[in-house]
């Protein structure tokens, strides 16, 4: 099957479109490596989920209410406002840097998001679930969090954040009577939490106490107000997680919503599982909307085994990571180096040896040896050949393949098991030509397994994509190919120039 269509689209329409949705991030502090993680992992789904037909609305921004960043800006001796204005730039930045597409970028102080936050509000209001009360127990402004007490020991939360015992009024929200409903969806919908460990975990959390939730907060005013109550301000947590209907214009944008909202992936970290795998869920269906379609949840680095913290000193700063591998190297490094949902340890050396023998040596040197030899005896790429042997047909069926088996894969958000494919059809390519010594042969031999190479590049090339996307469209450069990545099938690929000569893609690191 050579002529395997890359996109769906045309075809019997396999592939769901899907709203990827990245975490807000907290402005209290400045992005560092976990905040890179998430947005390259967001971004790799959904260019992935582009790169085989699908369509794809894409949202990152920042989240900046709270008392957590109320006394990050009282620290700073600024006005919260004007701390969050100067704050939430450098994430941008980040997003930006890295590479990342999406479509919105939101912040929770911006005029248009309070209105569907309050409006959200009212609707929970409305629903009866909505009840008047008292908080009186511990909270983290670390993890914006309430915990009960048999998750407090010294004055810390089992995750070892400080805690303080707090008593305010408040607005409840019953999140108890959403127990058996949400066991049942759960039980219904088993892939809809990502990897099937957080499932569990999350099973674990509804099988156990499952308390009401202070959703609005009286001891302080940096938050969303609420016009019917005066002195309240809307839980950080309910802010933060309406922001993903805001994006998709809610509740007047009806054809964004039907759109997009029944094929939602939240795409978070491990540590705020519970607010969208429970909290979020069951506001939603209070206000009789659908729960999330998936939610995938990515695991934690740790920095040479350690914990990263301001306090451990070992930080990562980002900007400075990609400054010094670049960005294509650094997405797959930090892509490869975690697999998707477990832990994963940041570790210079292991990364340095990898870039070395993954891209340097493996798909770097495919890439250089391959277009090298047709720069130097052709002018243009050329066309795969109509006569194959068997050993060639088996090559570009690899490629299929791994097409066939990356889309089950990325179905399961297994980005590790992706690039470990990859890197086998890479070396397969090179085994490929070190058997057929196209420098051996001549005439037509010569050009047709000279032809395979090419073909084989541009399908590596595509595959590359949704990881190094500059990497990417500078292949296609090189091959003469306009880098139009909205194609239908492998053919369909326009040659508008000529071969250009191909300099080494990677440089070693750490010899
Ligand atoms: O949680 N390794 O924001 P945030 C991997 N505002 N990922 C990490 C990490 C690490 N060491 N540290 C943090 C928030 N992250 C909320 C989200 S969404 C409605 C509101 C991840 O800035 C973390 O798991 O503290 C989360 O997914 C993201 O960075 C943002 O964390």
């Amino acid at each position: 099957m050579l002529n395997m269509h890359l996109s769906h689209k045309n075809g019997n329409n396999q592939i769901p479109n899907a709203f990827f949705s990245a975490p807000i991030f907290y402005v209290n502090g400045a992005p560092h490596l976990g905040h890179l993680y998430t947005s390259i992992a967001v971004d790799v789904m959904a260019r992935f989920r582009r790169m085989i037909g699908g369509l794809t609305y894409v949202s990152v921004g920042t989240d900046e209410h709270g008392q957590k960043v109320a006394q990050s800006a009282s620290e700073a001796k600024e006005s919260p406002q004007k701390f969050v204005d100067r704050m939430y730039i450098p994430f941008l930045n980040l997003v930006n840097k890295c590479e990342m597409k999406y479509d919105i970028f939101i912040r929770t102080t911006y005029d248009e998001h309070k209105k569907v936050a309050q409006h959200f509000y009212e609707k929970l209001v409305k629903s009866k679930y909505v009840y008047e009360g008292e908080y009186e127990g511990w909270y983290s402004s670390r993890d914006e969090a309430f915990y009960a007490d048999t998750d407090v020991k010294d004055g810390k939360a089992l995750n070892g954040s400080k805690v303080t015992w707090v008593k305010e009024k408040c607005m409840f929200f019953a999140l108890s009577k959403f127990k058996d409903k949400l066991l049942k969806y759960y039980q219904e919908n088993i892939e809809s939490i990502l990897p099937y460990s957080r499932y569990q975990e999350v099973m674990g959390m509804l099988n156990a106490n499952l308390p009401d939730l202070a959703i609005t907060r009286t001891r302080f005013s940096w938050g969303i107000p609420i016009e019917q109550l005066p002195g309240h301000v809307l839980y950080v947590w309910v802010d933060a997680l309406t922001n993903y209907l805001t994006v998709l214009g809610y509740p007047n944008n009806e054809y964004q919503m039907k759109k997009w909202w029944p094929n939602s992936v939240h795409v978070i970290g491990k540590d705020i599982l519970k607010f969208h795998a429970i909290y979020w869920p069951a506001m939603l269906m209070a206000v009789e909307l659908q729960p999330p379609k998936k939610i995938v949840a990515h695991g934690w680095w740790t920095v040479n085994g350690h914990k990263m913290s301001k306090s451990e000193g070992n930080v990562i700063d980002p900007f400075a990571l990609i400054d010094e591998y670049g960005v294509d190297e650094i997405r797959y490094l930090l892509m490869t180096e975690m697999s998707f949902g477990q832990d994963g340890d940041f570790n210079e050396k292991r990364m340095n040896a990898r870039l070395n023998s993954d891209l340097c040596n493996e798909l770097g040197n495919f890439i250089q040896r391959v277009m090298m030899f047709c720069y130097k005896e052709y002018e243009e790429t050329l066309s795969l050949f109509e006569n194959l042997t068997n050993v060639d047909i088996e090559l570009l069926n690899q490629s299929n393949a791994f097409l066939n088996s990356a889309i089950k894969g990325m179905e399961n958000a297994k980005i590790h098991i992706y690039l470990s494919s990859l890197r086998s059809l890479v070396r397969l390519c090179n085994v490929y030509i070190d058997e057929q010594k196209p420098w051996k042969l001549s005439g037509e031999n010569r050009k047709r397994v000279l032809s395979v190479l090419c073909e084989m590049v541009k399908r590596v090339a595509i595959f590359m994509e949704p990881i190094m996307p500059l990497k990417a469209k500078s292949v296609f450069a090189l091959l003469g190919y306009m880098d139009n990545l909205d194609k239908t099938s492998w053919n369909e690929l326009l040659k508008v120039n000529k071969l250009q000569k191909p300099e080494p893609m990677f440089t070693s690191r750490g010899k």
